[in-house]
């Protein structure tokens, strides 16, 4: 299981320019719809657990622990999620919070990433469907940088380091700031995800929970 560590970052006209007097390059660019999914009580989303379906396969983001040394400024810019891919897990974390409707305890066994009657199963509907037109630039080795722009109109650039399991955290931290700094990243405080925006405008009660809850 990977770790992604992120930061955010207010993307404008200017950014695309930036980054190529940097000399970044152009590693690719996609279209996807995102769905996310939660039960009525929200009782992922005010986990912090991300369950979406991406490109017809299952995710699920959740939080991982702080490890020492990373109180810096730069480390408080940046999110560490654990992301889980495969189904099976994703079934073993989602029961840990959401029990059961059903009797039938083996029938999640032989599901499949095209298979969503689990979903009913958890009382599990979508809560949040939107596209994302990326486009991903590399800079230095290992960061990713994400230029996304959303079709409800919230644009936002993303610095990614995937970092594998009992892999090194604070040298990821250090690489998003090496990569903040070329791009002239100023910013104190972080930048909205696109779940935010998208939440604050059709879900304000939902937004509201999570705002109250710290997660958001
Ligand atoms: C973790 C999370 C959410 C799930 C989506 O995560 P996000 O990084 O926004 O997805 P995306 O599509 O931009 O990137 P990808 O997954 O492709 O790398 S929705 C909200 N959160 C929590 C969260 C938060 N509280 N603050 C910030 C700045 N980001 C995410």
């Amino acid at each position: 299981m990977s770790l992604e560590v992120e930061r955010k970052f207010i993307c404008d006209a200017d950014t695309l320019k930036t980054l190529e007097e940097l000399g970044a390059v152009c590693v690719g660019q996609q279209q996807f719809q995102d769905q996310y999914f939660d039960n009525p009580q929200f009782d992922l989303t005010l986990r912090d657990m991300w369950l979406r379906k991406r490109k017809g396969c299952w995710e699920l983001k959740c939080p991982a622990e702080e490890t020492n040394g990373e109180q810096s400024r730069a480390a408080a810019l940046c999110t560490r999620y654990k992301e889980i891919t495969t189904l099976h897990e994703i079934q073993l974390r989602v029961a840990e919070v959401i029990p059961d409707v059903c009797e039938d305890r083996d029938a999640e066994k032989a599901s499949s990433h095209q298979d969503d009657s689990w979903l009913s199963r958890r009382n599990l509907a979508c809560f949040a469907d939107f596209t994302t037109a990326r486009q991903s630039f590399k800079l230095e080795e290992g960061v990713q940088i994400d230029l996304d722009q959303a079709d409800f109109g919230y644009h936002v650039g993303e610095l990614e380091v995937v970092v594998p399991e009992g892999g090194d955290v604070q040298a990821a931290l250090e690489k998003i700031e090496r990569t903040a700094q070329k791009l002239g990243l100023t910013g104190d405080r972080r930048v909205e995800a696109k779940m935010s925006i998208f939440l604050k405008r059709y879900h304000p009660e939902h937004y509201a929970k999570l705002l109250n809850a710290h997660i958001l």
